[in-house]
């Protein structure tokens, strides 16, 4: 879609560190004072905690602010963190958990502006231009992957083709009509995508795509490799979550392609010990916690995400000054506790999509039998592979006891295309009946 005309690009310029910092003191203030002043569940956990808003000069006091935990979205549900006037509330999105209530969140006027800028600035970032076109396969709705993603895609001055999630066969079509520069969507939706291009007997790799976006549920570098050969493309990931924005808090530059740097004016980053709630140092693992610095309709201070990351603070190549944080390949929930020994659904993954010959497709069903916990995984070999199912099973558990010290109750290993695959929404992988 050569030759129209483009908007120019609206990024905000490159903050130096000492700008950055300056901003970020200055907002968190107003965000204490805001969400003490408007938020009755603020005032009384400040006032619990011994805080006042006056203790809060600056980004170095955040260390002294309560975490606010995803239990505050369901006790004040729907609308009890909400900072202003319901008429100023001009958009309402919802992430559903899997118990409970949906944690409701709210935006205004001035929020949705915000958000489409700061996702604007990463699709930049992943090397969007003004003038590409983008096909947004990610959820319309309460979602805020859809939604956010568009307004951003627009903002940048580049084509949206919102075509939602599924209806994959149509997908595939518009891609090719469109002539689409990216697609974003789930990384477990781009590999479906290109096996059914393959089924009709379409090459993924002639599509016209030359960057896809992928987020909104965890992958490992295996599955990256496999995105980005199967399709031709750069795989990007983007970062977000709904109690903060949605899609947007921070995003992977296609220069480095190395960490996602995290926009910090608007989400200051601090990585916890999840056990002990200890602020950790740059560098070390822990529990990504996040506070909102520029959130009019609901400011959230120090949010518990349950996402496991680092953060890094060296220069990155592409010039960038924000903070990046590493790929989230696992949540603190996703821990699995399989007869005494602690493993990540993560790690098992890793390991699997690690081997050559299986697909990066399989399940996990944990059951408990006479009160013994049993570990079952499903897993797919790829069309290509000529390893007998013996040979891959020996595989799978050799390397899941040699580097988890953990042995499945059964391995099973189905033929292609059998494990379901998620057409709409998030994947599911782990299936706990217990
Ligand atoms: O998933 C927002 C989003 C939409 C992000 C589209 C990226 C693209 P929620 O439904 O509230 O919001 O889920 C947020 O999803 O806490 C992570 O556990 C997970 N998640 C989101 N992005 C990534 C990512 C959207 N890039 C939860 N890598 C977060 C790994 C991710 N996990």
């Amino acid at each position: 879609m050569g030759g129209r005309w483009v908007m120019t690009v609206p990024i905000a310029p490159e903050l130096s560190r000492a700008e950055l910092a300056d901003r970020q003191d200055e907002r968190l203030v107003e965000t204490v004072e805001r969400a003490y002043e408007n938020v009755p569940f603020y005032r009384e956990l400040l006032d619990d905690h011994g805080v006042s808003p006056g203790d809060i000069d600056g980004i170095d006091d955040i260390g002294k602010l309560p975490m606010t935990t995803k239990t505050a979205f369901r006790e004040e549900y729907p609308d009890g963190l909400f900072a202003v006037a319901d008429e100023d509330i001009i958009r309402i999105h919802a992430s559903s958990g899997t118990t409970g209530k949906p944690k409701v969140v709210g935006y205004t006027d001035d929020d949705l502006e915000r958000w489409a800028a700061v996702v604007a600035r990463s699709l930049d970032a992943a090397g969007v231009e003004p003038g590409d076109t983008v096909q947004n396969a990610y959820g319309y709705g309460l979602f805020t992957g859809g939604l956010g993603l568009h307004d951003g895609i627009e903002r940048l001055g580049a084509t949206v083709v919102p075509m939602g999630g599924g209806n994959t066969a149509r997908q595939l079509t518009m891609l090719q009509d469109m002539e689409s520069d990216a697609l974003s969507c789930t990384p477990s939706y781009c590999l479906y995508l290109a096996d059914c291009a393959e089924e009709q007997g379409l090459d993924p790799r002639d599509l016209p795509l030359s960057t896809v976006i992928i987020g909104a549920e965890p992958f490992t570098d295996p599955m990256r490799e496999e995105i980005e050969a199967a399709l031709d493309v750069t795989a990007i990931d983007i970062y977000g979550l709904s109690e903060i924005m949605g899609p947007g808090v921070a995003m992977e530059c296609a220069a480095a392609q190395d960490g996602l740097h995290v926009w910090e004016g608007h989400f200051y980053p601090e990585i916890i010990d999840p056990d002990t709630g200890e602020t950790l140092p740059p560098g070390e693992t822990g529990e990504l916690v996040l506070t909102t610095l520029t959130k009019e309709a609901q400011p959230i201070l120090r949010y518990r995400t349950g996402d496991i990351t680092h953060l890094y603070e060296d220069d990155c190549e592409c010039g960038r000054t924000a903070v990046r944080m590493g790929n989230v390949t696992g949540r603190t929930d996703d821990l699995l506790i399989v007869r005494g020994v602690n493993v990540y659904a993560s790690q098992i993954e890793e390991i699997m999509v690690g081997i050559d010959d299986i697909a990066p497709h399989y399940r996990i069903d944990l059951r408990r039998e006479d009160s013994l916990d049993t570990m079952d995984i499903t897993v797919e070999p790829h069309e290509r592979s000529e390893t007998t199912p013996a040979e891959l099973r020996a595989a799978i558990d050799e390397r899941l006891d040699d580097q988890l010290n953990v042995s499945p109750d059964s391995i099973d290993v189905v033929e292609p295309g059998t494990i379901e695959r998620t057409e709409v929404g998030k994947v599911k992988r782990v299936f706990d009946h217990r």
